[in-house]
C-alpha cells in the first residue's frame, strides 16, 4: 500500500491509497493533506490509513506529485555508506573530514528541500548550470511525524554537484540545495509494511538517448547507521510540526568521469517502495 499525492483531472490536489496503480482507499475528507497526517502520533496515522482503506476505492489517480506538502522539510544524511566515504575522499581537497564523519557518533545531516522544491514521479530534476560534475544519489528516505516517529518510507534522489562540493566542503549547501535538486516518490509506503528496512535492495538505471548508460545496485544492509538514530539526531534540538523526510545517504556513486547530462532519465527502484523516474534538465530556466 502507498499513500499517494496527486493532481486530479479537475486540478485538485488529493491523497489516495494505492496498491501501485489502483486506488484502494480514500480519506473521508478530500481536504486531508499529508501534513495533517504527519501531525498525528504514529498509532493515529495508522488508524487514518486503515480507515481510508475501509472507505473503499477513490477516484482514478491523476498526475502524481511528490509526497510532501505544508511545511514538511526534507533533510539528508551524508557519508552513511562506505562507498560514499570513498567517493567524497576522492573528489575532495580535504579528504579527512569524510573519514572523520563516517566514523563519528554524530552523523552529517543537512537541509535538502521543502515541498516547493521537491518533484515527484516523472517530474524534472536539474543539474546546476554552473557545475561540471553532477550525479543522482538514490537514497532510502524515512518519513517521520511531528513526534519523530518513523511512519513510512519513500525513494529520495539527492541530486548533487560533485564539482562544487569537491572544490570546498563549505560549498555543500550550493552543491545540494538548488531548483530541481530533489525528487521524492512515488508515494509513502507505511512503516508497518516494511518489516526490515535494512534488507532493501536499491537499484539505479540511467538512460541516455533511449539506451541504458549506467546501472548499479546496492542494499540498505550496507548502511553504517541506524535509521532511528539518524531521525533522533534530526529532532534532537529542532521541531518538525509537519514532520520531516530524511534521505539516508547514497551507496551508488557512478565512477568518474560519469556526469549527468540534460535529457538523461534516472530510474531508481527500492524493494517495497516502487520506482521513481525523472528526466534531467540543465539549469533552473529549463525547469519552467
Ligand atoms: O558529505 C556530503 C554529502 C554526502 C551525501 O549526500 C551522501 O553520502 O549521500
Ligand atoms: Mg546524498
Amino acid at each position: 500500500m502507498q499513500l499517494i499525492r496527486y493532481k486530479s483531472t479537475i486540478g485538485n490536489i488529493e491523497l489516495a491509497l494505492t496498491d501501485g496503480n489502483r486506488s484502494i482507499g480514500r480519506f473521508s475528507s478530500a481536504q486531508t493533506t499529508l501534513r495533517d497526517l504527519l501531525r498525528l502520533p504514529a498509532t493515529e496515522f495508522r488508524h487514518s490509513l486503515e480507515e481510508a482503506v475501509q472507505n473503499g476505492k477513490g477516484a482514478e489517480i491523476g498526475t502524481p506529485l511528490a509526497p510532501i506538502d505544508g511545511e514538511t522539510e526534507v533533510w539528508a544524511a551524508g557519508v552513511t555508506y562506505e562507498r560514499s566515504e570513498v567517493a567524497r575522499r576522492e573528489e575532495s581537497e580535504t579528504p579527512d573530514i569524510y573519514s572523520k564523519v563516517y566514523a563519528a557518533e554524530r552523523p552529517e545531516l543537512f537541509f535538502k528541500a521543502n515541498a516547493r522544491r521537491a518533484v515527484g514521479q516523472d517530474g524534472r530534476i536539474a543539474v546546476r548550470a554552473d557545475s561540471s560534475w553532477d550525479v543522482p544519489e538514490p537514497e532510502l528516505a524515512v518519513v517521520s511525524n511531528a513526534y519523530g516517529e518513523i511512519v513510512g518510507y519513500c525513494i529520495g534522489n539527492d541530486v548533487s554537484s560533485r564539482s562544487i562540493e569537491g572544490e570546498n566542503p563549505l560549498y555543500l549547501p550550493q552543491a545540494k540545495v538548488y531548483a530541481g535538486s530533489c525528487a521524492l516518490g512515488p508515494g509513502i509506503t507505511p512503516a508497518w509494511e516494511v518489516p526490515d528496512p535494512y534488507g532493501l535492495s536499491i537499484h539505479m538505471r540511467i538512460e541516455r538517448a533511449g539506451k541504458q548508460y549506467w546501472q548499479g545496485e546496492t542494499s540498505t544492509s550496507e548502511l553504517h547507521r541506524k535509521l532511528d538514530e539518524l531521525v533522533a539526531y534530526l529532532y534532537r534540538e529542532d521541531e518538525f510540526p509537519d514532520g520531516a523526510i530524511l534521505c539516508t545517504g547514497t551507496a551508488l556513486v557512478p565512477d568518474h568521469p560519469f556526469t549527468l547530462e540534460a535529457g538523461d532519465v534516472v530510474h531508481i527502484s527500492i524493494d517495497r517502495l516502487g520506482s521513481l523516474s525523472n528526466t534531467v534538465v540543465r539549469g533552473k530556466a529549463a525547469l519552467k
